[in-house]
């Protein structure tokens, strides 16, 4: 594509957004007295700050950086829209990752900002009341309402392993009920998007994925817990897009799990030179070197975390010290074991039909220096043909 067709591209794009942030600014809002400005401004945010953090999310969704100001009427816009949270089962750590932060970042905020409808871990209703505020919320925003799904859905003994509210319903029906007649539905984190641990073996409860139990799209946010700029960015771009953002293989939108945590990796380059550690506490762990030996599954792992790192952007596992341990993959938990190990002897069934994914470090790192002295002999073959006669 020629430069001024791109740029043609994006001109049109930018405009379908503005249209879309105009139409969602003519509904109604949810709650007048709310508004971005002073959410942020009380939790000691300036609009400096806010704007800052727009033109991170903008990049993040891979969008030229003059697409700033409409992220952030985007974000303005979103009380527009209502959402229904609904718990299944899992941890609740989803949640309690973006809500409950000592100090909360902007991510954190617009969750507050925007129309929780019914939320099981935040409102106060219990009992017949909130099963009355899930049923009104359904009925009154049909068709209009994001769902945001958290949990494995239990389909085991037709559905029996989770009752929730005053008339037990099953969890695996108020989900299906919810998604007939929600305007997009995400499933938040690893649990809900492919069952998570729960459905690990022998799955005792048969908890699946959401997308398992409705026929409608489900975006999956995955990770144990996701990231939040992952969970925000996914609602940004739908009010941006309107649309079902590009998805890969296992519908997780292709902007924040496109590139494996091995190819976003800081230790990459000593993962290349052949540093592992060998053991925690070791030198090579003081001096950084890869994790891959202790049991990173970086290689096999599809997510942005060391883009986005986690606790106020603090750190991330790999960053610690730890390794990644695969949480944003379909069962994790079965195939990525054991966790401070390599999965060298273990046929992994990754997305690349396992390609690599066997290798031990040790023969990569003689591969590389098999590929390595191949080149340099190369190099001199060829500086010998070149040189001059003397
Ligand atoms: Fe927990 Fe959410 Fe893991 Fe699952 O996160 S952090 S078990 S993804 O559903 O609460
Ligand atoms: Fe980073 Fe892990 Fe890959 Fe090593 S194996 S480079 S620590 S992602
Ligand atoms: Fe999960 Fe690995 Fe990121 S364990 S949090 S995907 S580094």
């Amino acid at each position: 594509m020629s430069s001024s067709s791109i740029d043609t591209s994006y001109d049109l794009l930018y405009e379908s957004f503005k249209k879309r942030i105009e139409q969602l600014r003519e509904l109604p809002k949810m709650d007048e007295n709310n508004s971005i400005d002073s959410v942020i401004e009380e939790n000691g945010f300036s609009r400096r700050d806010f704007m800052k953090w727009a033109g991170m999310i903008t990049a993040m969704l891979a969008l030229p950086a003059k697409f700033t100001p409409l992220v952030a009427d985007a974000v303005k816009v979103a009380d527009r829209l209502p959402i229904v949270w609904l718990h299944m089962a899992e941890c609740t750590g989803c949640s309690e990752s973006l809500l409950r932060s000592a100090e909360p970042t902007i991510d954190s905020l617009i969750f507050d900002y925007i129309s929780l409808e019914y939320h099981e871990t935040l409102m106060t209703a219990a009992g017949w009341q909130a099963e009355q505020n899930l049923e009104g919320a359904i009925e009154k925003y049909k068709g209009r309402y994001i769902l945001m799904v958290e949990g494995g859905v239990p389909t085991g003994n037709a559905g029996s392993f989770l009752t929730i509210g005053g008339h037990g319903k099953k969890g695996k029906d108020i989900a299906i009920e919810a998604s007939e007649h929600a305007a997009a539905i995400f499933a938040i984190g690893t649990c809900s998007s492919f069952g998570g641990v729960q459905a690990a073996v022998p799955n005792p409860t048969g908890a699946v994925g959401l997308s398992e139990v409705t026929n409608k799209t489900v975006i999956n946010v995955p990770g144990c817990p996701p990231s939040e700029k992952n969970i925000v960015g996914t609602l940004l771009h739908y009010i941006l897009y309107g649309t079902l953002p590009a998805l890969d293989a296992y519908n997780r939108p292709k902007w924040a799990y496109r590139l494996r945590i091995h190819d976003l990796c800081e230790r990459r380059g000593h993962f290349d030179a052949g540093e592992f550690v060998e053991q925690f506490g070791d030198e090579g762990a003081k001096d950084g070197y890869c994790l891959y030996k202790v049991g990173c599954k970086g290689p096999y792992t599809f997510n942005n975390c060391s883009k986005n790192k986690f606790n106020q952007g603090t750190s991330w596992p790999v960053q610690v010290g730890f390794g990644c341990m695969g949480c944003s993959e379909p069962d994790f938990w079965d195939t990525m074991g054991t966790v401070n190990e390599p999965l060298s002897d273990k046929l992994y069934n990754s997305v690349f039909g396992g390609m690599g994914a066997d290798a031990t470090a040790d023969n990569i790192g003689l591969t590389l220096l098999t590929v390595t002295a191949v080149g340099i002999a190369a190099h001199a073959a060829i500086s010998t043909v070149k040189k001059p006669k003397e």
